[in-house]
């Protein structure tokens, strides 16, 4: 059992999921690489693609393709009404209030860029502070360390413990007066880690402190209540949650992004433009500048369509059985070293082994057809506190299987016996 705060408690029962059933909706999984079986365990890069959401892009693109919210023809009304409708399934699937709290992007880098120059420019000024973690992807730090370097501000980093948990207790010595924001993830892509977003966000609003979540990780694994979490901000990738790159959300209280400067300025952005002055239209629209990428959202709100179609309680109790089989194995290959031991994981499984460079592991699991990421995952911190350079990530689906486990150990055993 696993509880991950009060509206994210999931039963951890793997009994009921019929994962070759699942497999069947995912066509790319039954190919050949290196003439054998694809072995698809780098999920929190991508994740793959139901034929349910392959056929909407496709759909949209055979018979509905036209710009959205300018034309008053029947292509343009079909593919503003579609666009529009994932919007309001975003809104459903994270629980927001309203569906104009749900700002279309590109992606979770995109999403964290936008809140720190939107929300930054207006209020981060010099000698005020923001609050990252130490586990955060780039995407999490770098756009607000540019930020503080434009304003004169100063980037404060929240420490993690050796099982790569945050140290909660030194995040209420961090926040004070010149706090601008806490940015957090909810899951770490390098170590797994699920931190406890509601009570992070219960310490920061004590000081009046907004907080933002990247959610790259988050929203394909946990359910999401954004209303309950009471974050300021919510950012998701699509692609990570079975949608087509080049979609992706920002959530984010009305009433900040109303306070908000714009993003991008162009088209679509405005309400009247003079060579004085322009004004800018009302959220959402005010941070969705230019024609945006309409087969794509079209296609996250086909996936979340998708998921909701699942028994989301037994794909994830299936996923953390998948780790626990995982896990246990791995450790029991001499040399092997996990990286990441939180109490609180998500299907992600990082690791060394002894005196083997990562990349070449990777290589040789891909000549077994597996595929995992080896590097640093954009989060050279987390490597810099485990005093490594990189290590090898598998990273579990619910459309995974135990077999494919078997595999990956046959694999890390094969490198150790070449190798270490
Ligand atoms: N992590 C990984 O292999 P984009 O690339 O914009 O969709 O997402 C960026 C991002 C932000 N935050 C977290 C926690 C992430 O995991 C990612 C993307 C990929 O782990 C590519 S580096």
């Amino acid at each position: 059992m696993i509880a991950i705060e009060k509206t994210t408690e999931i039963s951890a029962t793997g009994a009921g999921w019929d994962v070759e059933r699942v497999r069947e909706d995912f066509p790319v999984l039954t190919q050949t690489v290196n003439g054998k079986p694809l072995v698809y365990l780098d999920n929190a890069a991508s994740a793959q693609v139901p034929q349910i959401v392959i056929e909407r892009g496709a759909k949209y693109l055979r018979e509905e393709h036209s710009n959205i919210h300018r034309g008053v023809h029947y292509l343009s009304q079909r593919a503003t009404s579609a666009y529009e409708g994932a919007r309001e399934k975003v809104r459903r699937f994270i629980n927001a209030r309203e569906a104009r709290e749900c700002i279309f992007v590109r992606g979770c880098t995109e999403g964290v860029n936008l809140v720190a120059s939107a929300y930054g420019r207006k209020f981060v000024s010099e000698g005020d502070e923001i609050i990252v973690s130490e586990m955060e992807h780039h995407s999490n730090i770098v756009p607000w360390q540019m930020l503080c370097e434009e304003r004169g501000a100063r980037l404060r980093v929240l420490p993690m413990n050796d099982a790569g948990e945050l140290m909660l207790d030194e995040l209420d010595a961090l926040l004070g007066e010149r706090t601008k924001m806490v940015a957090v993830g909810h899951i770490s892509n390098a170590l797994g880690t699920i931190n406890p977003i509601k009570e992070i966000a219960a310490r920061a609003h004590k000081f009046g402190v907004p907080v933002l979540v990247d959610g790259a990780q988050g929203a394909p694994h946990l359910p999401l209540d954004v209303q309950d979490l009471d974050c300021d901000f919510y950012v998701i990738s699509g692609h990570k949650m079975f949608a087509p790159t080049g979609s992706g959300v920002v959530y984010g209280k009305a009433e900040l992004l109303e306070k908000m400067n714009p993003y991008h300025g162009g088209g679509s952005m405005i309400r009247t433009v003079t060579f004085e002055r322009s004004t800018y239209a009302d959220i959402p629209d005010k941070f969705e500048a230019g024609t945006p990428a309409i087969a794509s959202q079209i296609g996250l709100g086909a996936a979340i369509d998708y998921l909701n179609s699942l028994d989301r309680r037994a794909a994830h109790a299936h996923e953390q059985d998948l780790l626990d089989y995982a896990t246990r194995r791995l450790n029991s290959i001499e040399g092997v070293r996990i990286i990441g031991t939180a109490r609180e994981k998500a299907s992600v499984l990082a690791f060394v082994i002894e005196d083997v460079h990562p990349h070449d592991v990777g290589t040789i699991l891909d000549q077994e057809g597996i595929a995992v990421r080896a590097g640093h995952h954009c989060a050279q911190p987390v490597m810099q506190h485990f005093k490594v350079s990189a290590t090898v990530r598998a990273s579990f689906a619910f459309y995974n299987t135990k077999y494919e486990v078997d595999k990956l150990i046959s694999g890390v055993n094969k490198v150790v016996e070449v190798l270490g």
